[in-house]
């Protein structure tokens, strides 16, 4: 999944693709690189960032998503908490929701969902991107965000969405320490357990940066590790801002585990 932000605040690349021409033409170009899904999003979630207005975000977003629809071959989702920005996306040609407070913020994006016939991640996090990073907590994080997303996804099919349409992910960065989010990488079998495959957001993140010392821009190496060690523990879509050095380090990964002995 290529990351396409249309925000002028997002954590690595906020106001580069504002324009709808160039977010489209960065769309396109991830495409071209081998992205099977684009998220498009219009609403930043790094910690401390504004609330956008669903007019503005759909203002952001809805072009794109139609310029894209119109021009690549691939899934569109919508990184979204809204209802009403989901709903105009997928009548734009969005069949995919990405909802980073699982369906909390909206409960009615849940039924939308369902009626559209849409994919639908469900995330988890801690309190809001406002709050989330104030000395976050667990007893053990790794079986609380398992029961969060068992009782989220039962939420979701209780409101109509087909059980074969949700994807689950552990929300590396939001309301997670360092420890936590290596913590969630190291054990996410226990994830796929839950038996919806698992998607990771660990692109540029600030762990990263953290254990690497590397600024934002300089996260591609560190990027590349936490991506092929969530593959080997069965994550299946990886959320991601460079997608061609992705898809290599995928590749050699995936050959690994497929080889005979
Ligand atoms: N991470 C970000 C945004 N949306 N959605 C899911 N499902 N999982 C994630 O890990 C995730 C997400 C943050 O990354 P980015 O979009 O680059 O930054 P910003 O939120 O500042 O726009």
């Amino acid at each position: 999944m290529g990351v396409v932000n249309v925000t002028p605040d997002s954590f690595s690349d906020g106001g580069r693709y504002l324009e709808p021409g160039a977010a489209i033409a960065h769309g396109r170009r991830l495409v071209a690189d081998g992205a099977r899904i684009l998220d498009v999003g219009g609403e930043s979630t790094r910690p401390g960032a504004d609330p956008v207005s669903a007019e503005e975000e759909s203002r952001r977003v809805i072009p794109v998503i139609e310029g894209l629809v119109a021009s690549v071959n691939g899934r569109i989702s919508v990184d979204t908490s809204k209802a009403r920005v989901a709903e105009r996306a997928l009548a734009a040609g969005a069949t995919m929701v990405n909802d980073v407070t699982a369906l909390r913020a909206s409960p009615e994006m849940a039924e939308l969902t369902a009626q559209a016939g849409a994919e639908l991640c469900l995330m988890h996090m801690i309190g809001t991107p406002r709050t989330m990073q104030d000395n976050p907590r667990y007893d053990d994080v790794v079986s609380e965000v398992k029961r969060f997303l068992e009782e989220r996804l039962a939420f979701a099919v209780a409101h109509g969405v087909l059980e074969q349409r949700i994807i689950l992910d552990p929300g590396i960065g939001f309301g997670k320490t360092v420890t936590h989010n290596l913590q969630l990488i190291k054990r996410l079998p226990e994830l796929v357990e839950l038996g919806r495959p698992v998607m990771v957001g660990t692109s540029r993140k600030g762990f990263i940066g953290k254990l690497t010392g590397r600024d934002v821009d300089d996260r591609l190496a560190g990027t590349l590790a936490s991506n092929v060690l969530a593959y080997e523990r069965g994550a299946s879509i990886f959320r991601v801002h460079d997608v061609a050095p992705t898809i290599d380090a995928l590749r050699v990964a995936a050959a690994v585990a497929d080889t005979n002995h």
